[in-house]
């Protein structure tokens, strides 16, 4: 038998220890399972699949939704652990809450970079990897209605903000109807953009499937934009897709309803207590369940995978004036400056930035007007020349012509006149702007 054998079945029983329930360690060298290698090239895909920073795009942002208690939390945490070549954390809180879904505020977490990934690059300093923002969604009622679809809308095209309830949303749209949500939610800045979209569902043949809220989110996402969907089914640990017949077919009706080819669709376990009820991956990885779930993540970070429309945006130029009035929520609901990207509503004048942005041209303009009318003579090379003139002058009492009128007696205005002008400049350059500015920004508001 080979070295090269015998290391490889050193590492499967490694590997089989590891992911066994009874006899897993805490602390286990992940270095040495069979998917280690594996895990390691499929970061490396998604790594290269996104690009850095140099690249001037900003981060993907990537929405998880799917009925409550499906695993959409513990997706992400599980997606977090993948990334990392240490242990699983806890970074979204998922749990058994989710039964009491109607009662807990449902609103949208985002977790950028910063919060999950702790890969570095050269001498420790980050590695500049645009490592996507995940949304985690919750709170969507299995319908295709009108109201449906408008939340989404509102939701994919960044609208909404994880500071505020989704219910509010929708008594907002349920009492002023559709135009009236429109009017207040899609004059604000955009939040976070939609680019990718996780549709997240167990295979459990027991529960209903959301085929109602499935074809809510692949019409909506066609719509406009064209953002690309991708179906994950959770819980493969206790229902066996590759023998029971009815988890199966729930798969196949899965992926028939989302409109999702194999390459966009993976069924996964996630970390959780079924897997290992000592939760020991709090010490170790598990890399078997980090590969399944990064080589579906390879295809939702490609660079070949892209939002077919990018910049288009709903047109509500003809709707109604009609507005949901503001609740009494909404005083930290303000629009909040986008994260990343550049905006695309017209209401983004944002004033403190232009002042400051006048300020400095202000400023500018100074210092040029300073430097291009100082005088060619400086004030004391004229006071002295005025002394000696005077000293002179009740000396020998003669006078030169011009000295006296034209240049000693004016000498102050001389010098005043470069003050004046510059000040006069600066008033005229920027208190018109500020007012211009206040009004149109106001008004837009
Ligand atoms: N057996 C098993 N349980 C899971 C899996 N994913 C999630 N769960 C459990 O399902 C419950 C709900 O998960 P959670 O992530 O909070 O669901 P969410 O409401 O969709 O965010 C939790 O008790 C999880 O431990 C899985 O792949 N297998
Ligand atoms: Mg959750």
């Amino acid at each position: 038998m080979s070295a090269h054998d015998e290391d490889t079945r050193q590492k499967d029983k490694e590997s089989e220890s590891a992911s066994s329930d009874i006899d897993r360690e805490p602390y286990v060298d992940n270095t040495k399972d069979r998917y280690w290698d594996d895990k390691q090239k499929l970061i490396k895909t998604c790594q290269d699949g996104v690009g850095t920073i140099s690249s001037g795009k900003r981060p993907l942002n990537i929405a998880i939704i799917g009925p409550p208690g499906v695993g959409k939390s513990s997706l992400l945490n599980t997606i977090f652990a993948s990334f990392s070549d240490n242990s699983w954390n806890q970074v979204a809180n998922y749990g058994s809450f989710y039964k009491m879904d109607k009662q807990i505020s449902q609103r949208l977490i985002s977790y950028k970079k910063d919060r999950y990934y702790t890969r570095k690059g050269p001498n420790n300093k980050d590695d500049d990897v645009l490592m996507p923002t995940f949304i985690d969604m919750m709170g969507f009622e299995d319908s295709n209605t009108a109201v449906n679809r408008e939340l989404l809308n509102m939701v994919f095209f960044g609208r909404i903000t994880e500071y505020e309830k989704i219910n509010e949303v929708l008594r907002c749209l349920s009492d002023d109807g559709t135009n009236g949500a429109k009017n207040k939610y899609h004059t604000r800045n955009e939040y976070l953009v939609v680019d990718r979209i996780i549709f997240v569902c167990s295979l459990d043949p027991d529960v209903p499937l959301p085929i109602n809220l499935m074809e809510c989110v692949t019409e909506v996402s066609n719509d406009i934009r064209g953002i690309p969907v991708f179906g994950v089914m959770t819980k493969a640990d206790k229902f066996d897709a590759e023998r029971n017949v009815r988890v199966q077919e729930r798969e196949q009706k899965f992926r028939d309803h989302l409109g999702c080819p194999m390459e966009r669709f993976t069924r996964i376990k996630n970390y959780c207590v079924d897997i290992d009820q000592k939760t020991r991956y709090r010490f170790s990885l598990i890399p078997e369940i980090d590969v399944a779930i990064l080589e579906l993540m390879t295809q939702v970070f490609s660079r070949f995978v892209e939002v077919e429309n990018p910049d288009a945006r709903p047109n509500y130029s003809d709707q109604t004036k009609k507005k949901c009035k503001e609740s009494e929520e909404d005083d930290f609901q303000v629009p909040i400056p986008p994260r990343n990207g550049t905006p695309k509503s017209s209401s983004c004048i944002n004033f403190p930035k232009i002042f400051i942005l006048f300020t400095i041209q202000v400023l500018l303009i100074g210092v040029i007007l300073h430097f291009a009318i100082k005088p060619i003579i400086a004030e004391e090379k004229v006071n002295t020349i005025c002394a000696n003139y005077d000293f002179i002058r009740s000396k020998h009492n003669a006078t030169i012509d011009g000295l006296s009128e034209e240049l000693c007696e004016h000498k102050v205005d001389i010098f005043k006149r470069k003050i004046l002008l510059g000040g006069a400049l600066v008033f005229v350059t920027i208190v018109p702007q500020i007012v211009f500015n206040f009004f149109f920004a106001t008004s837009k508001t």
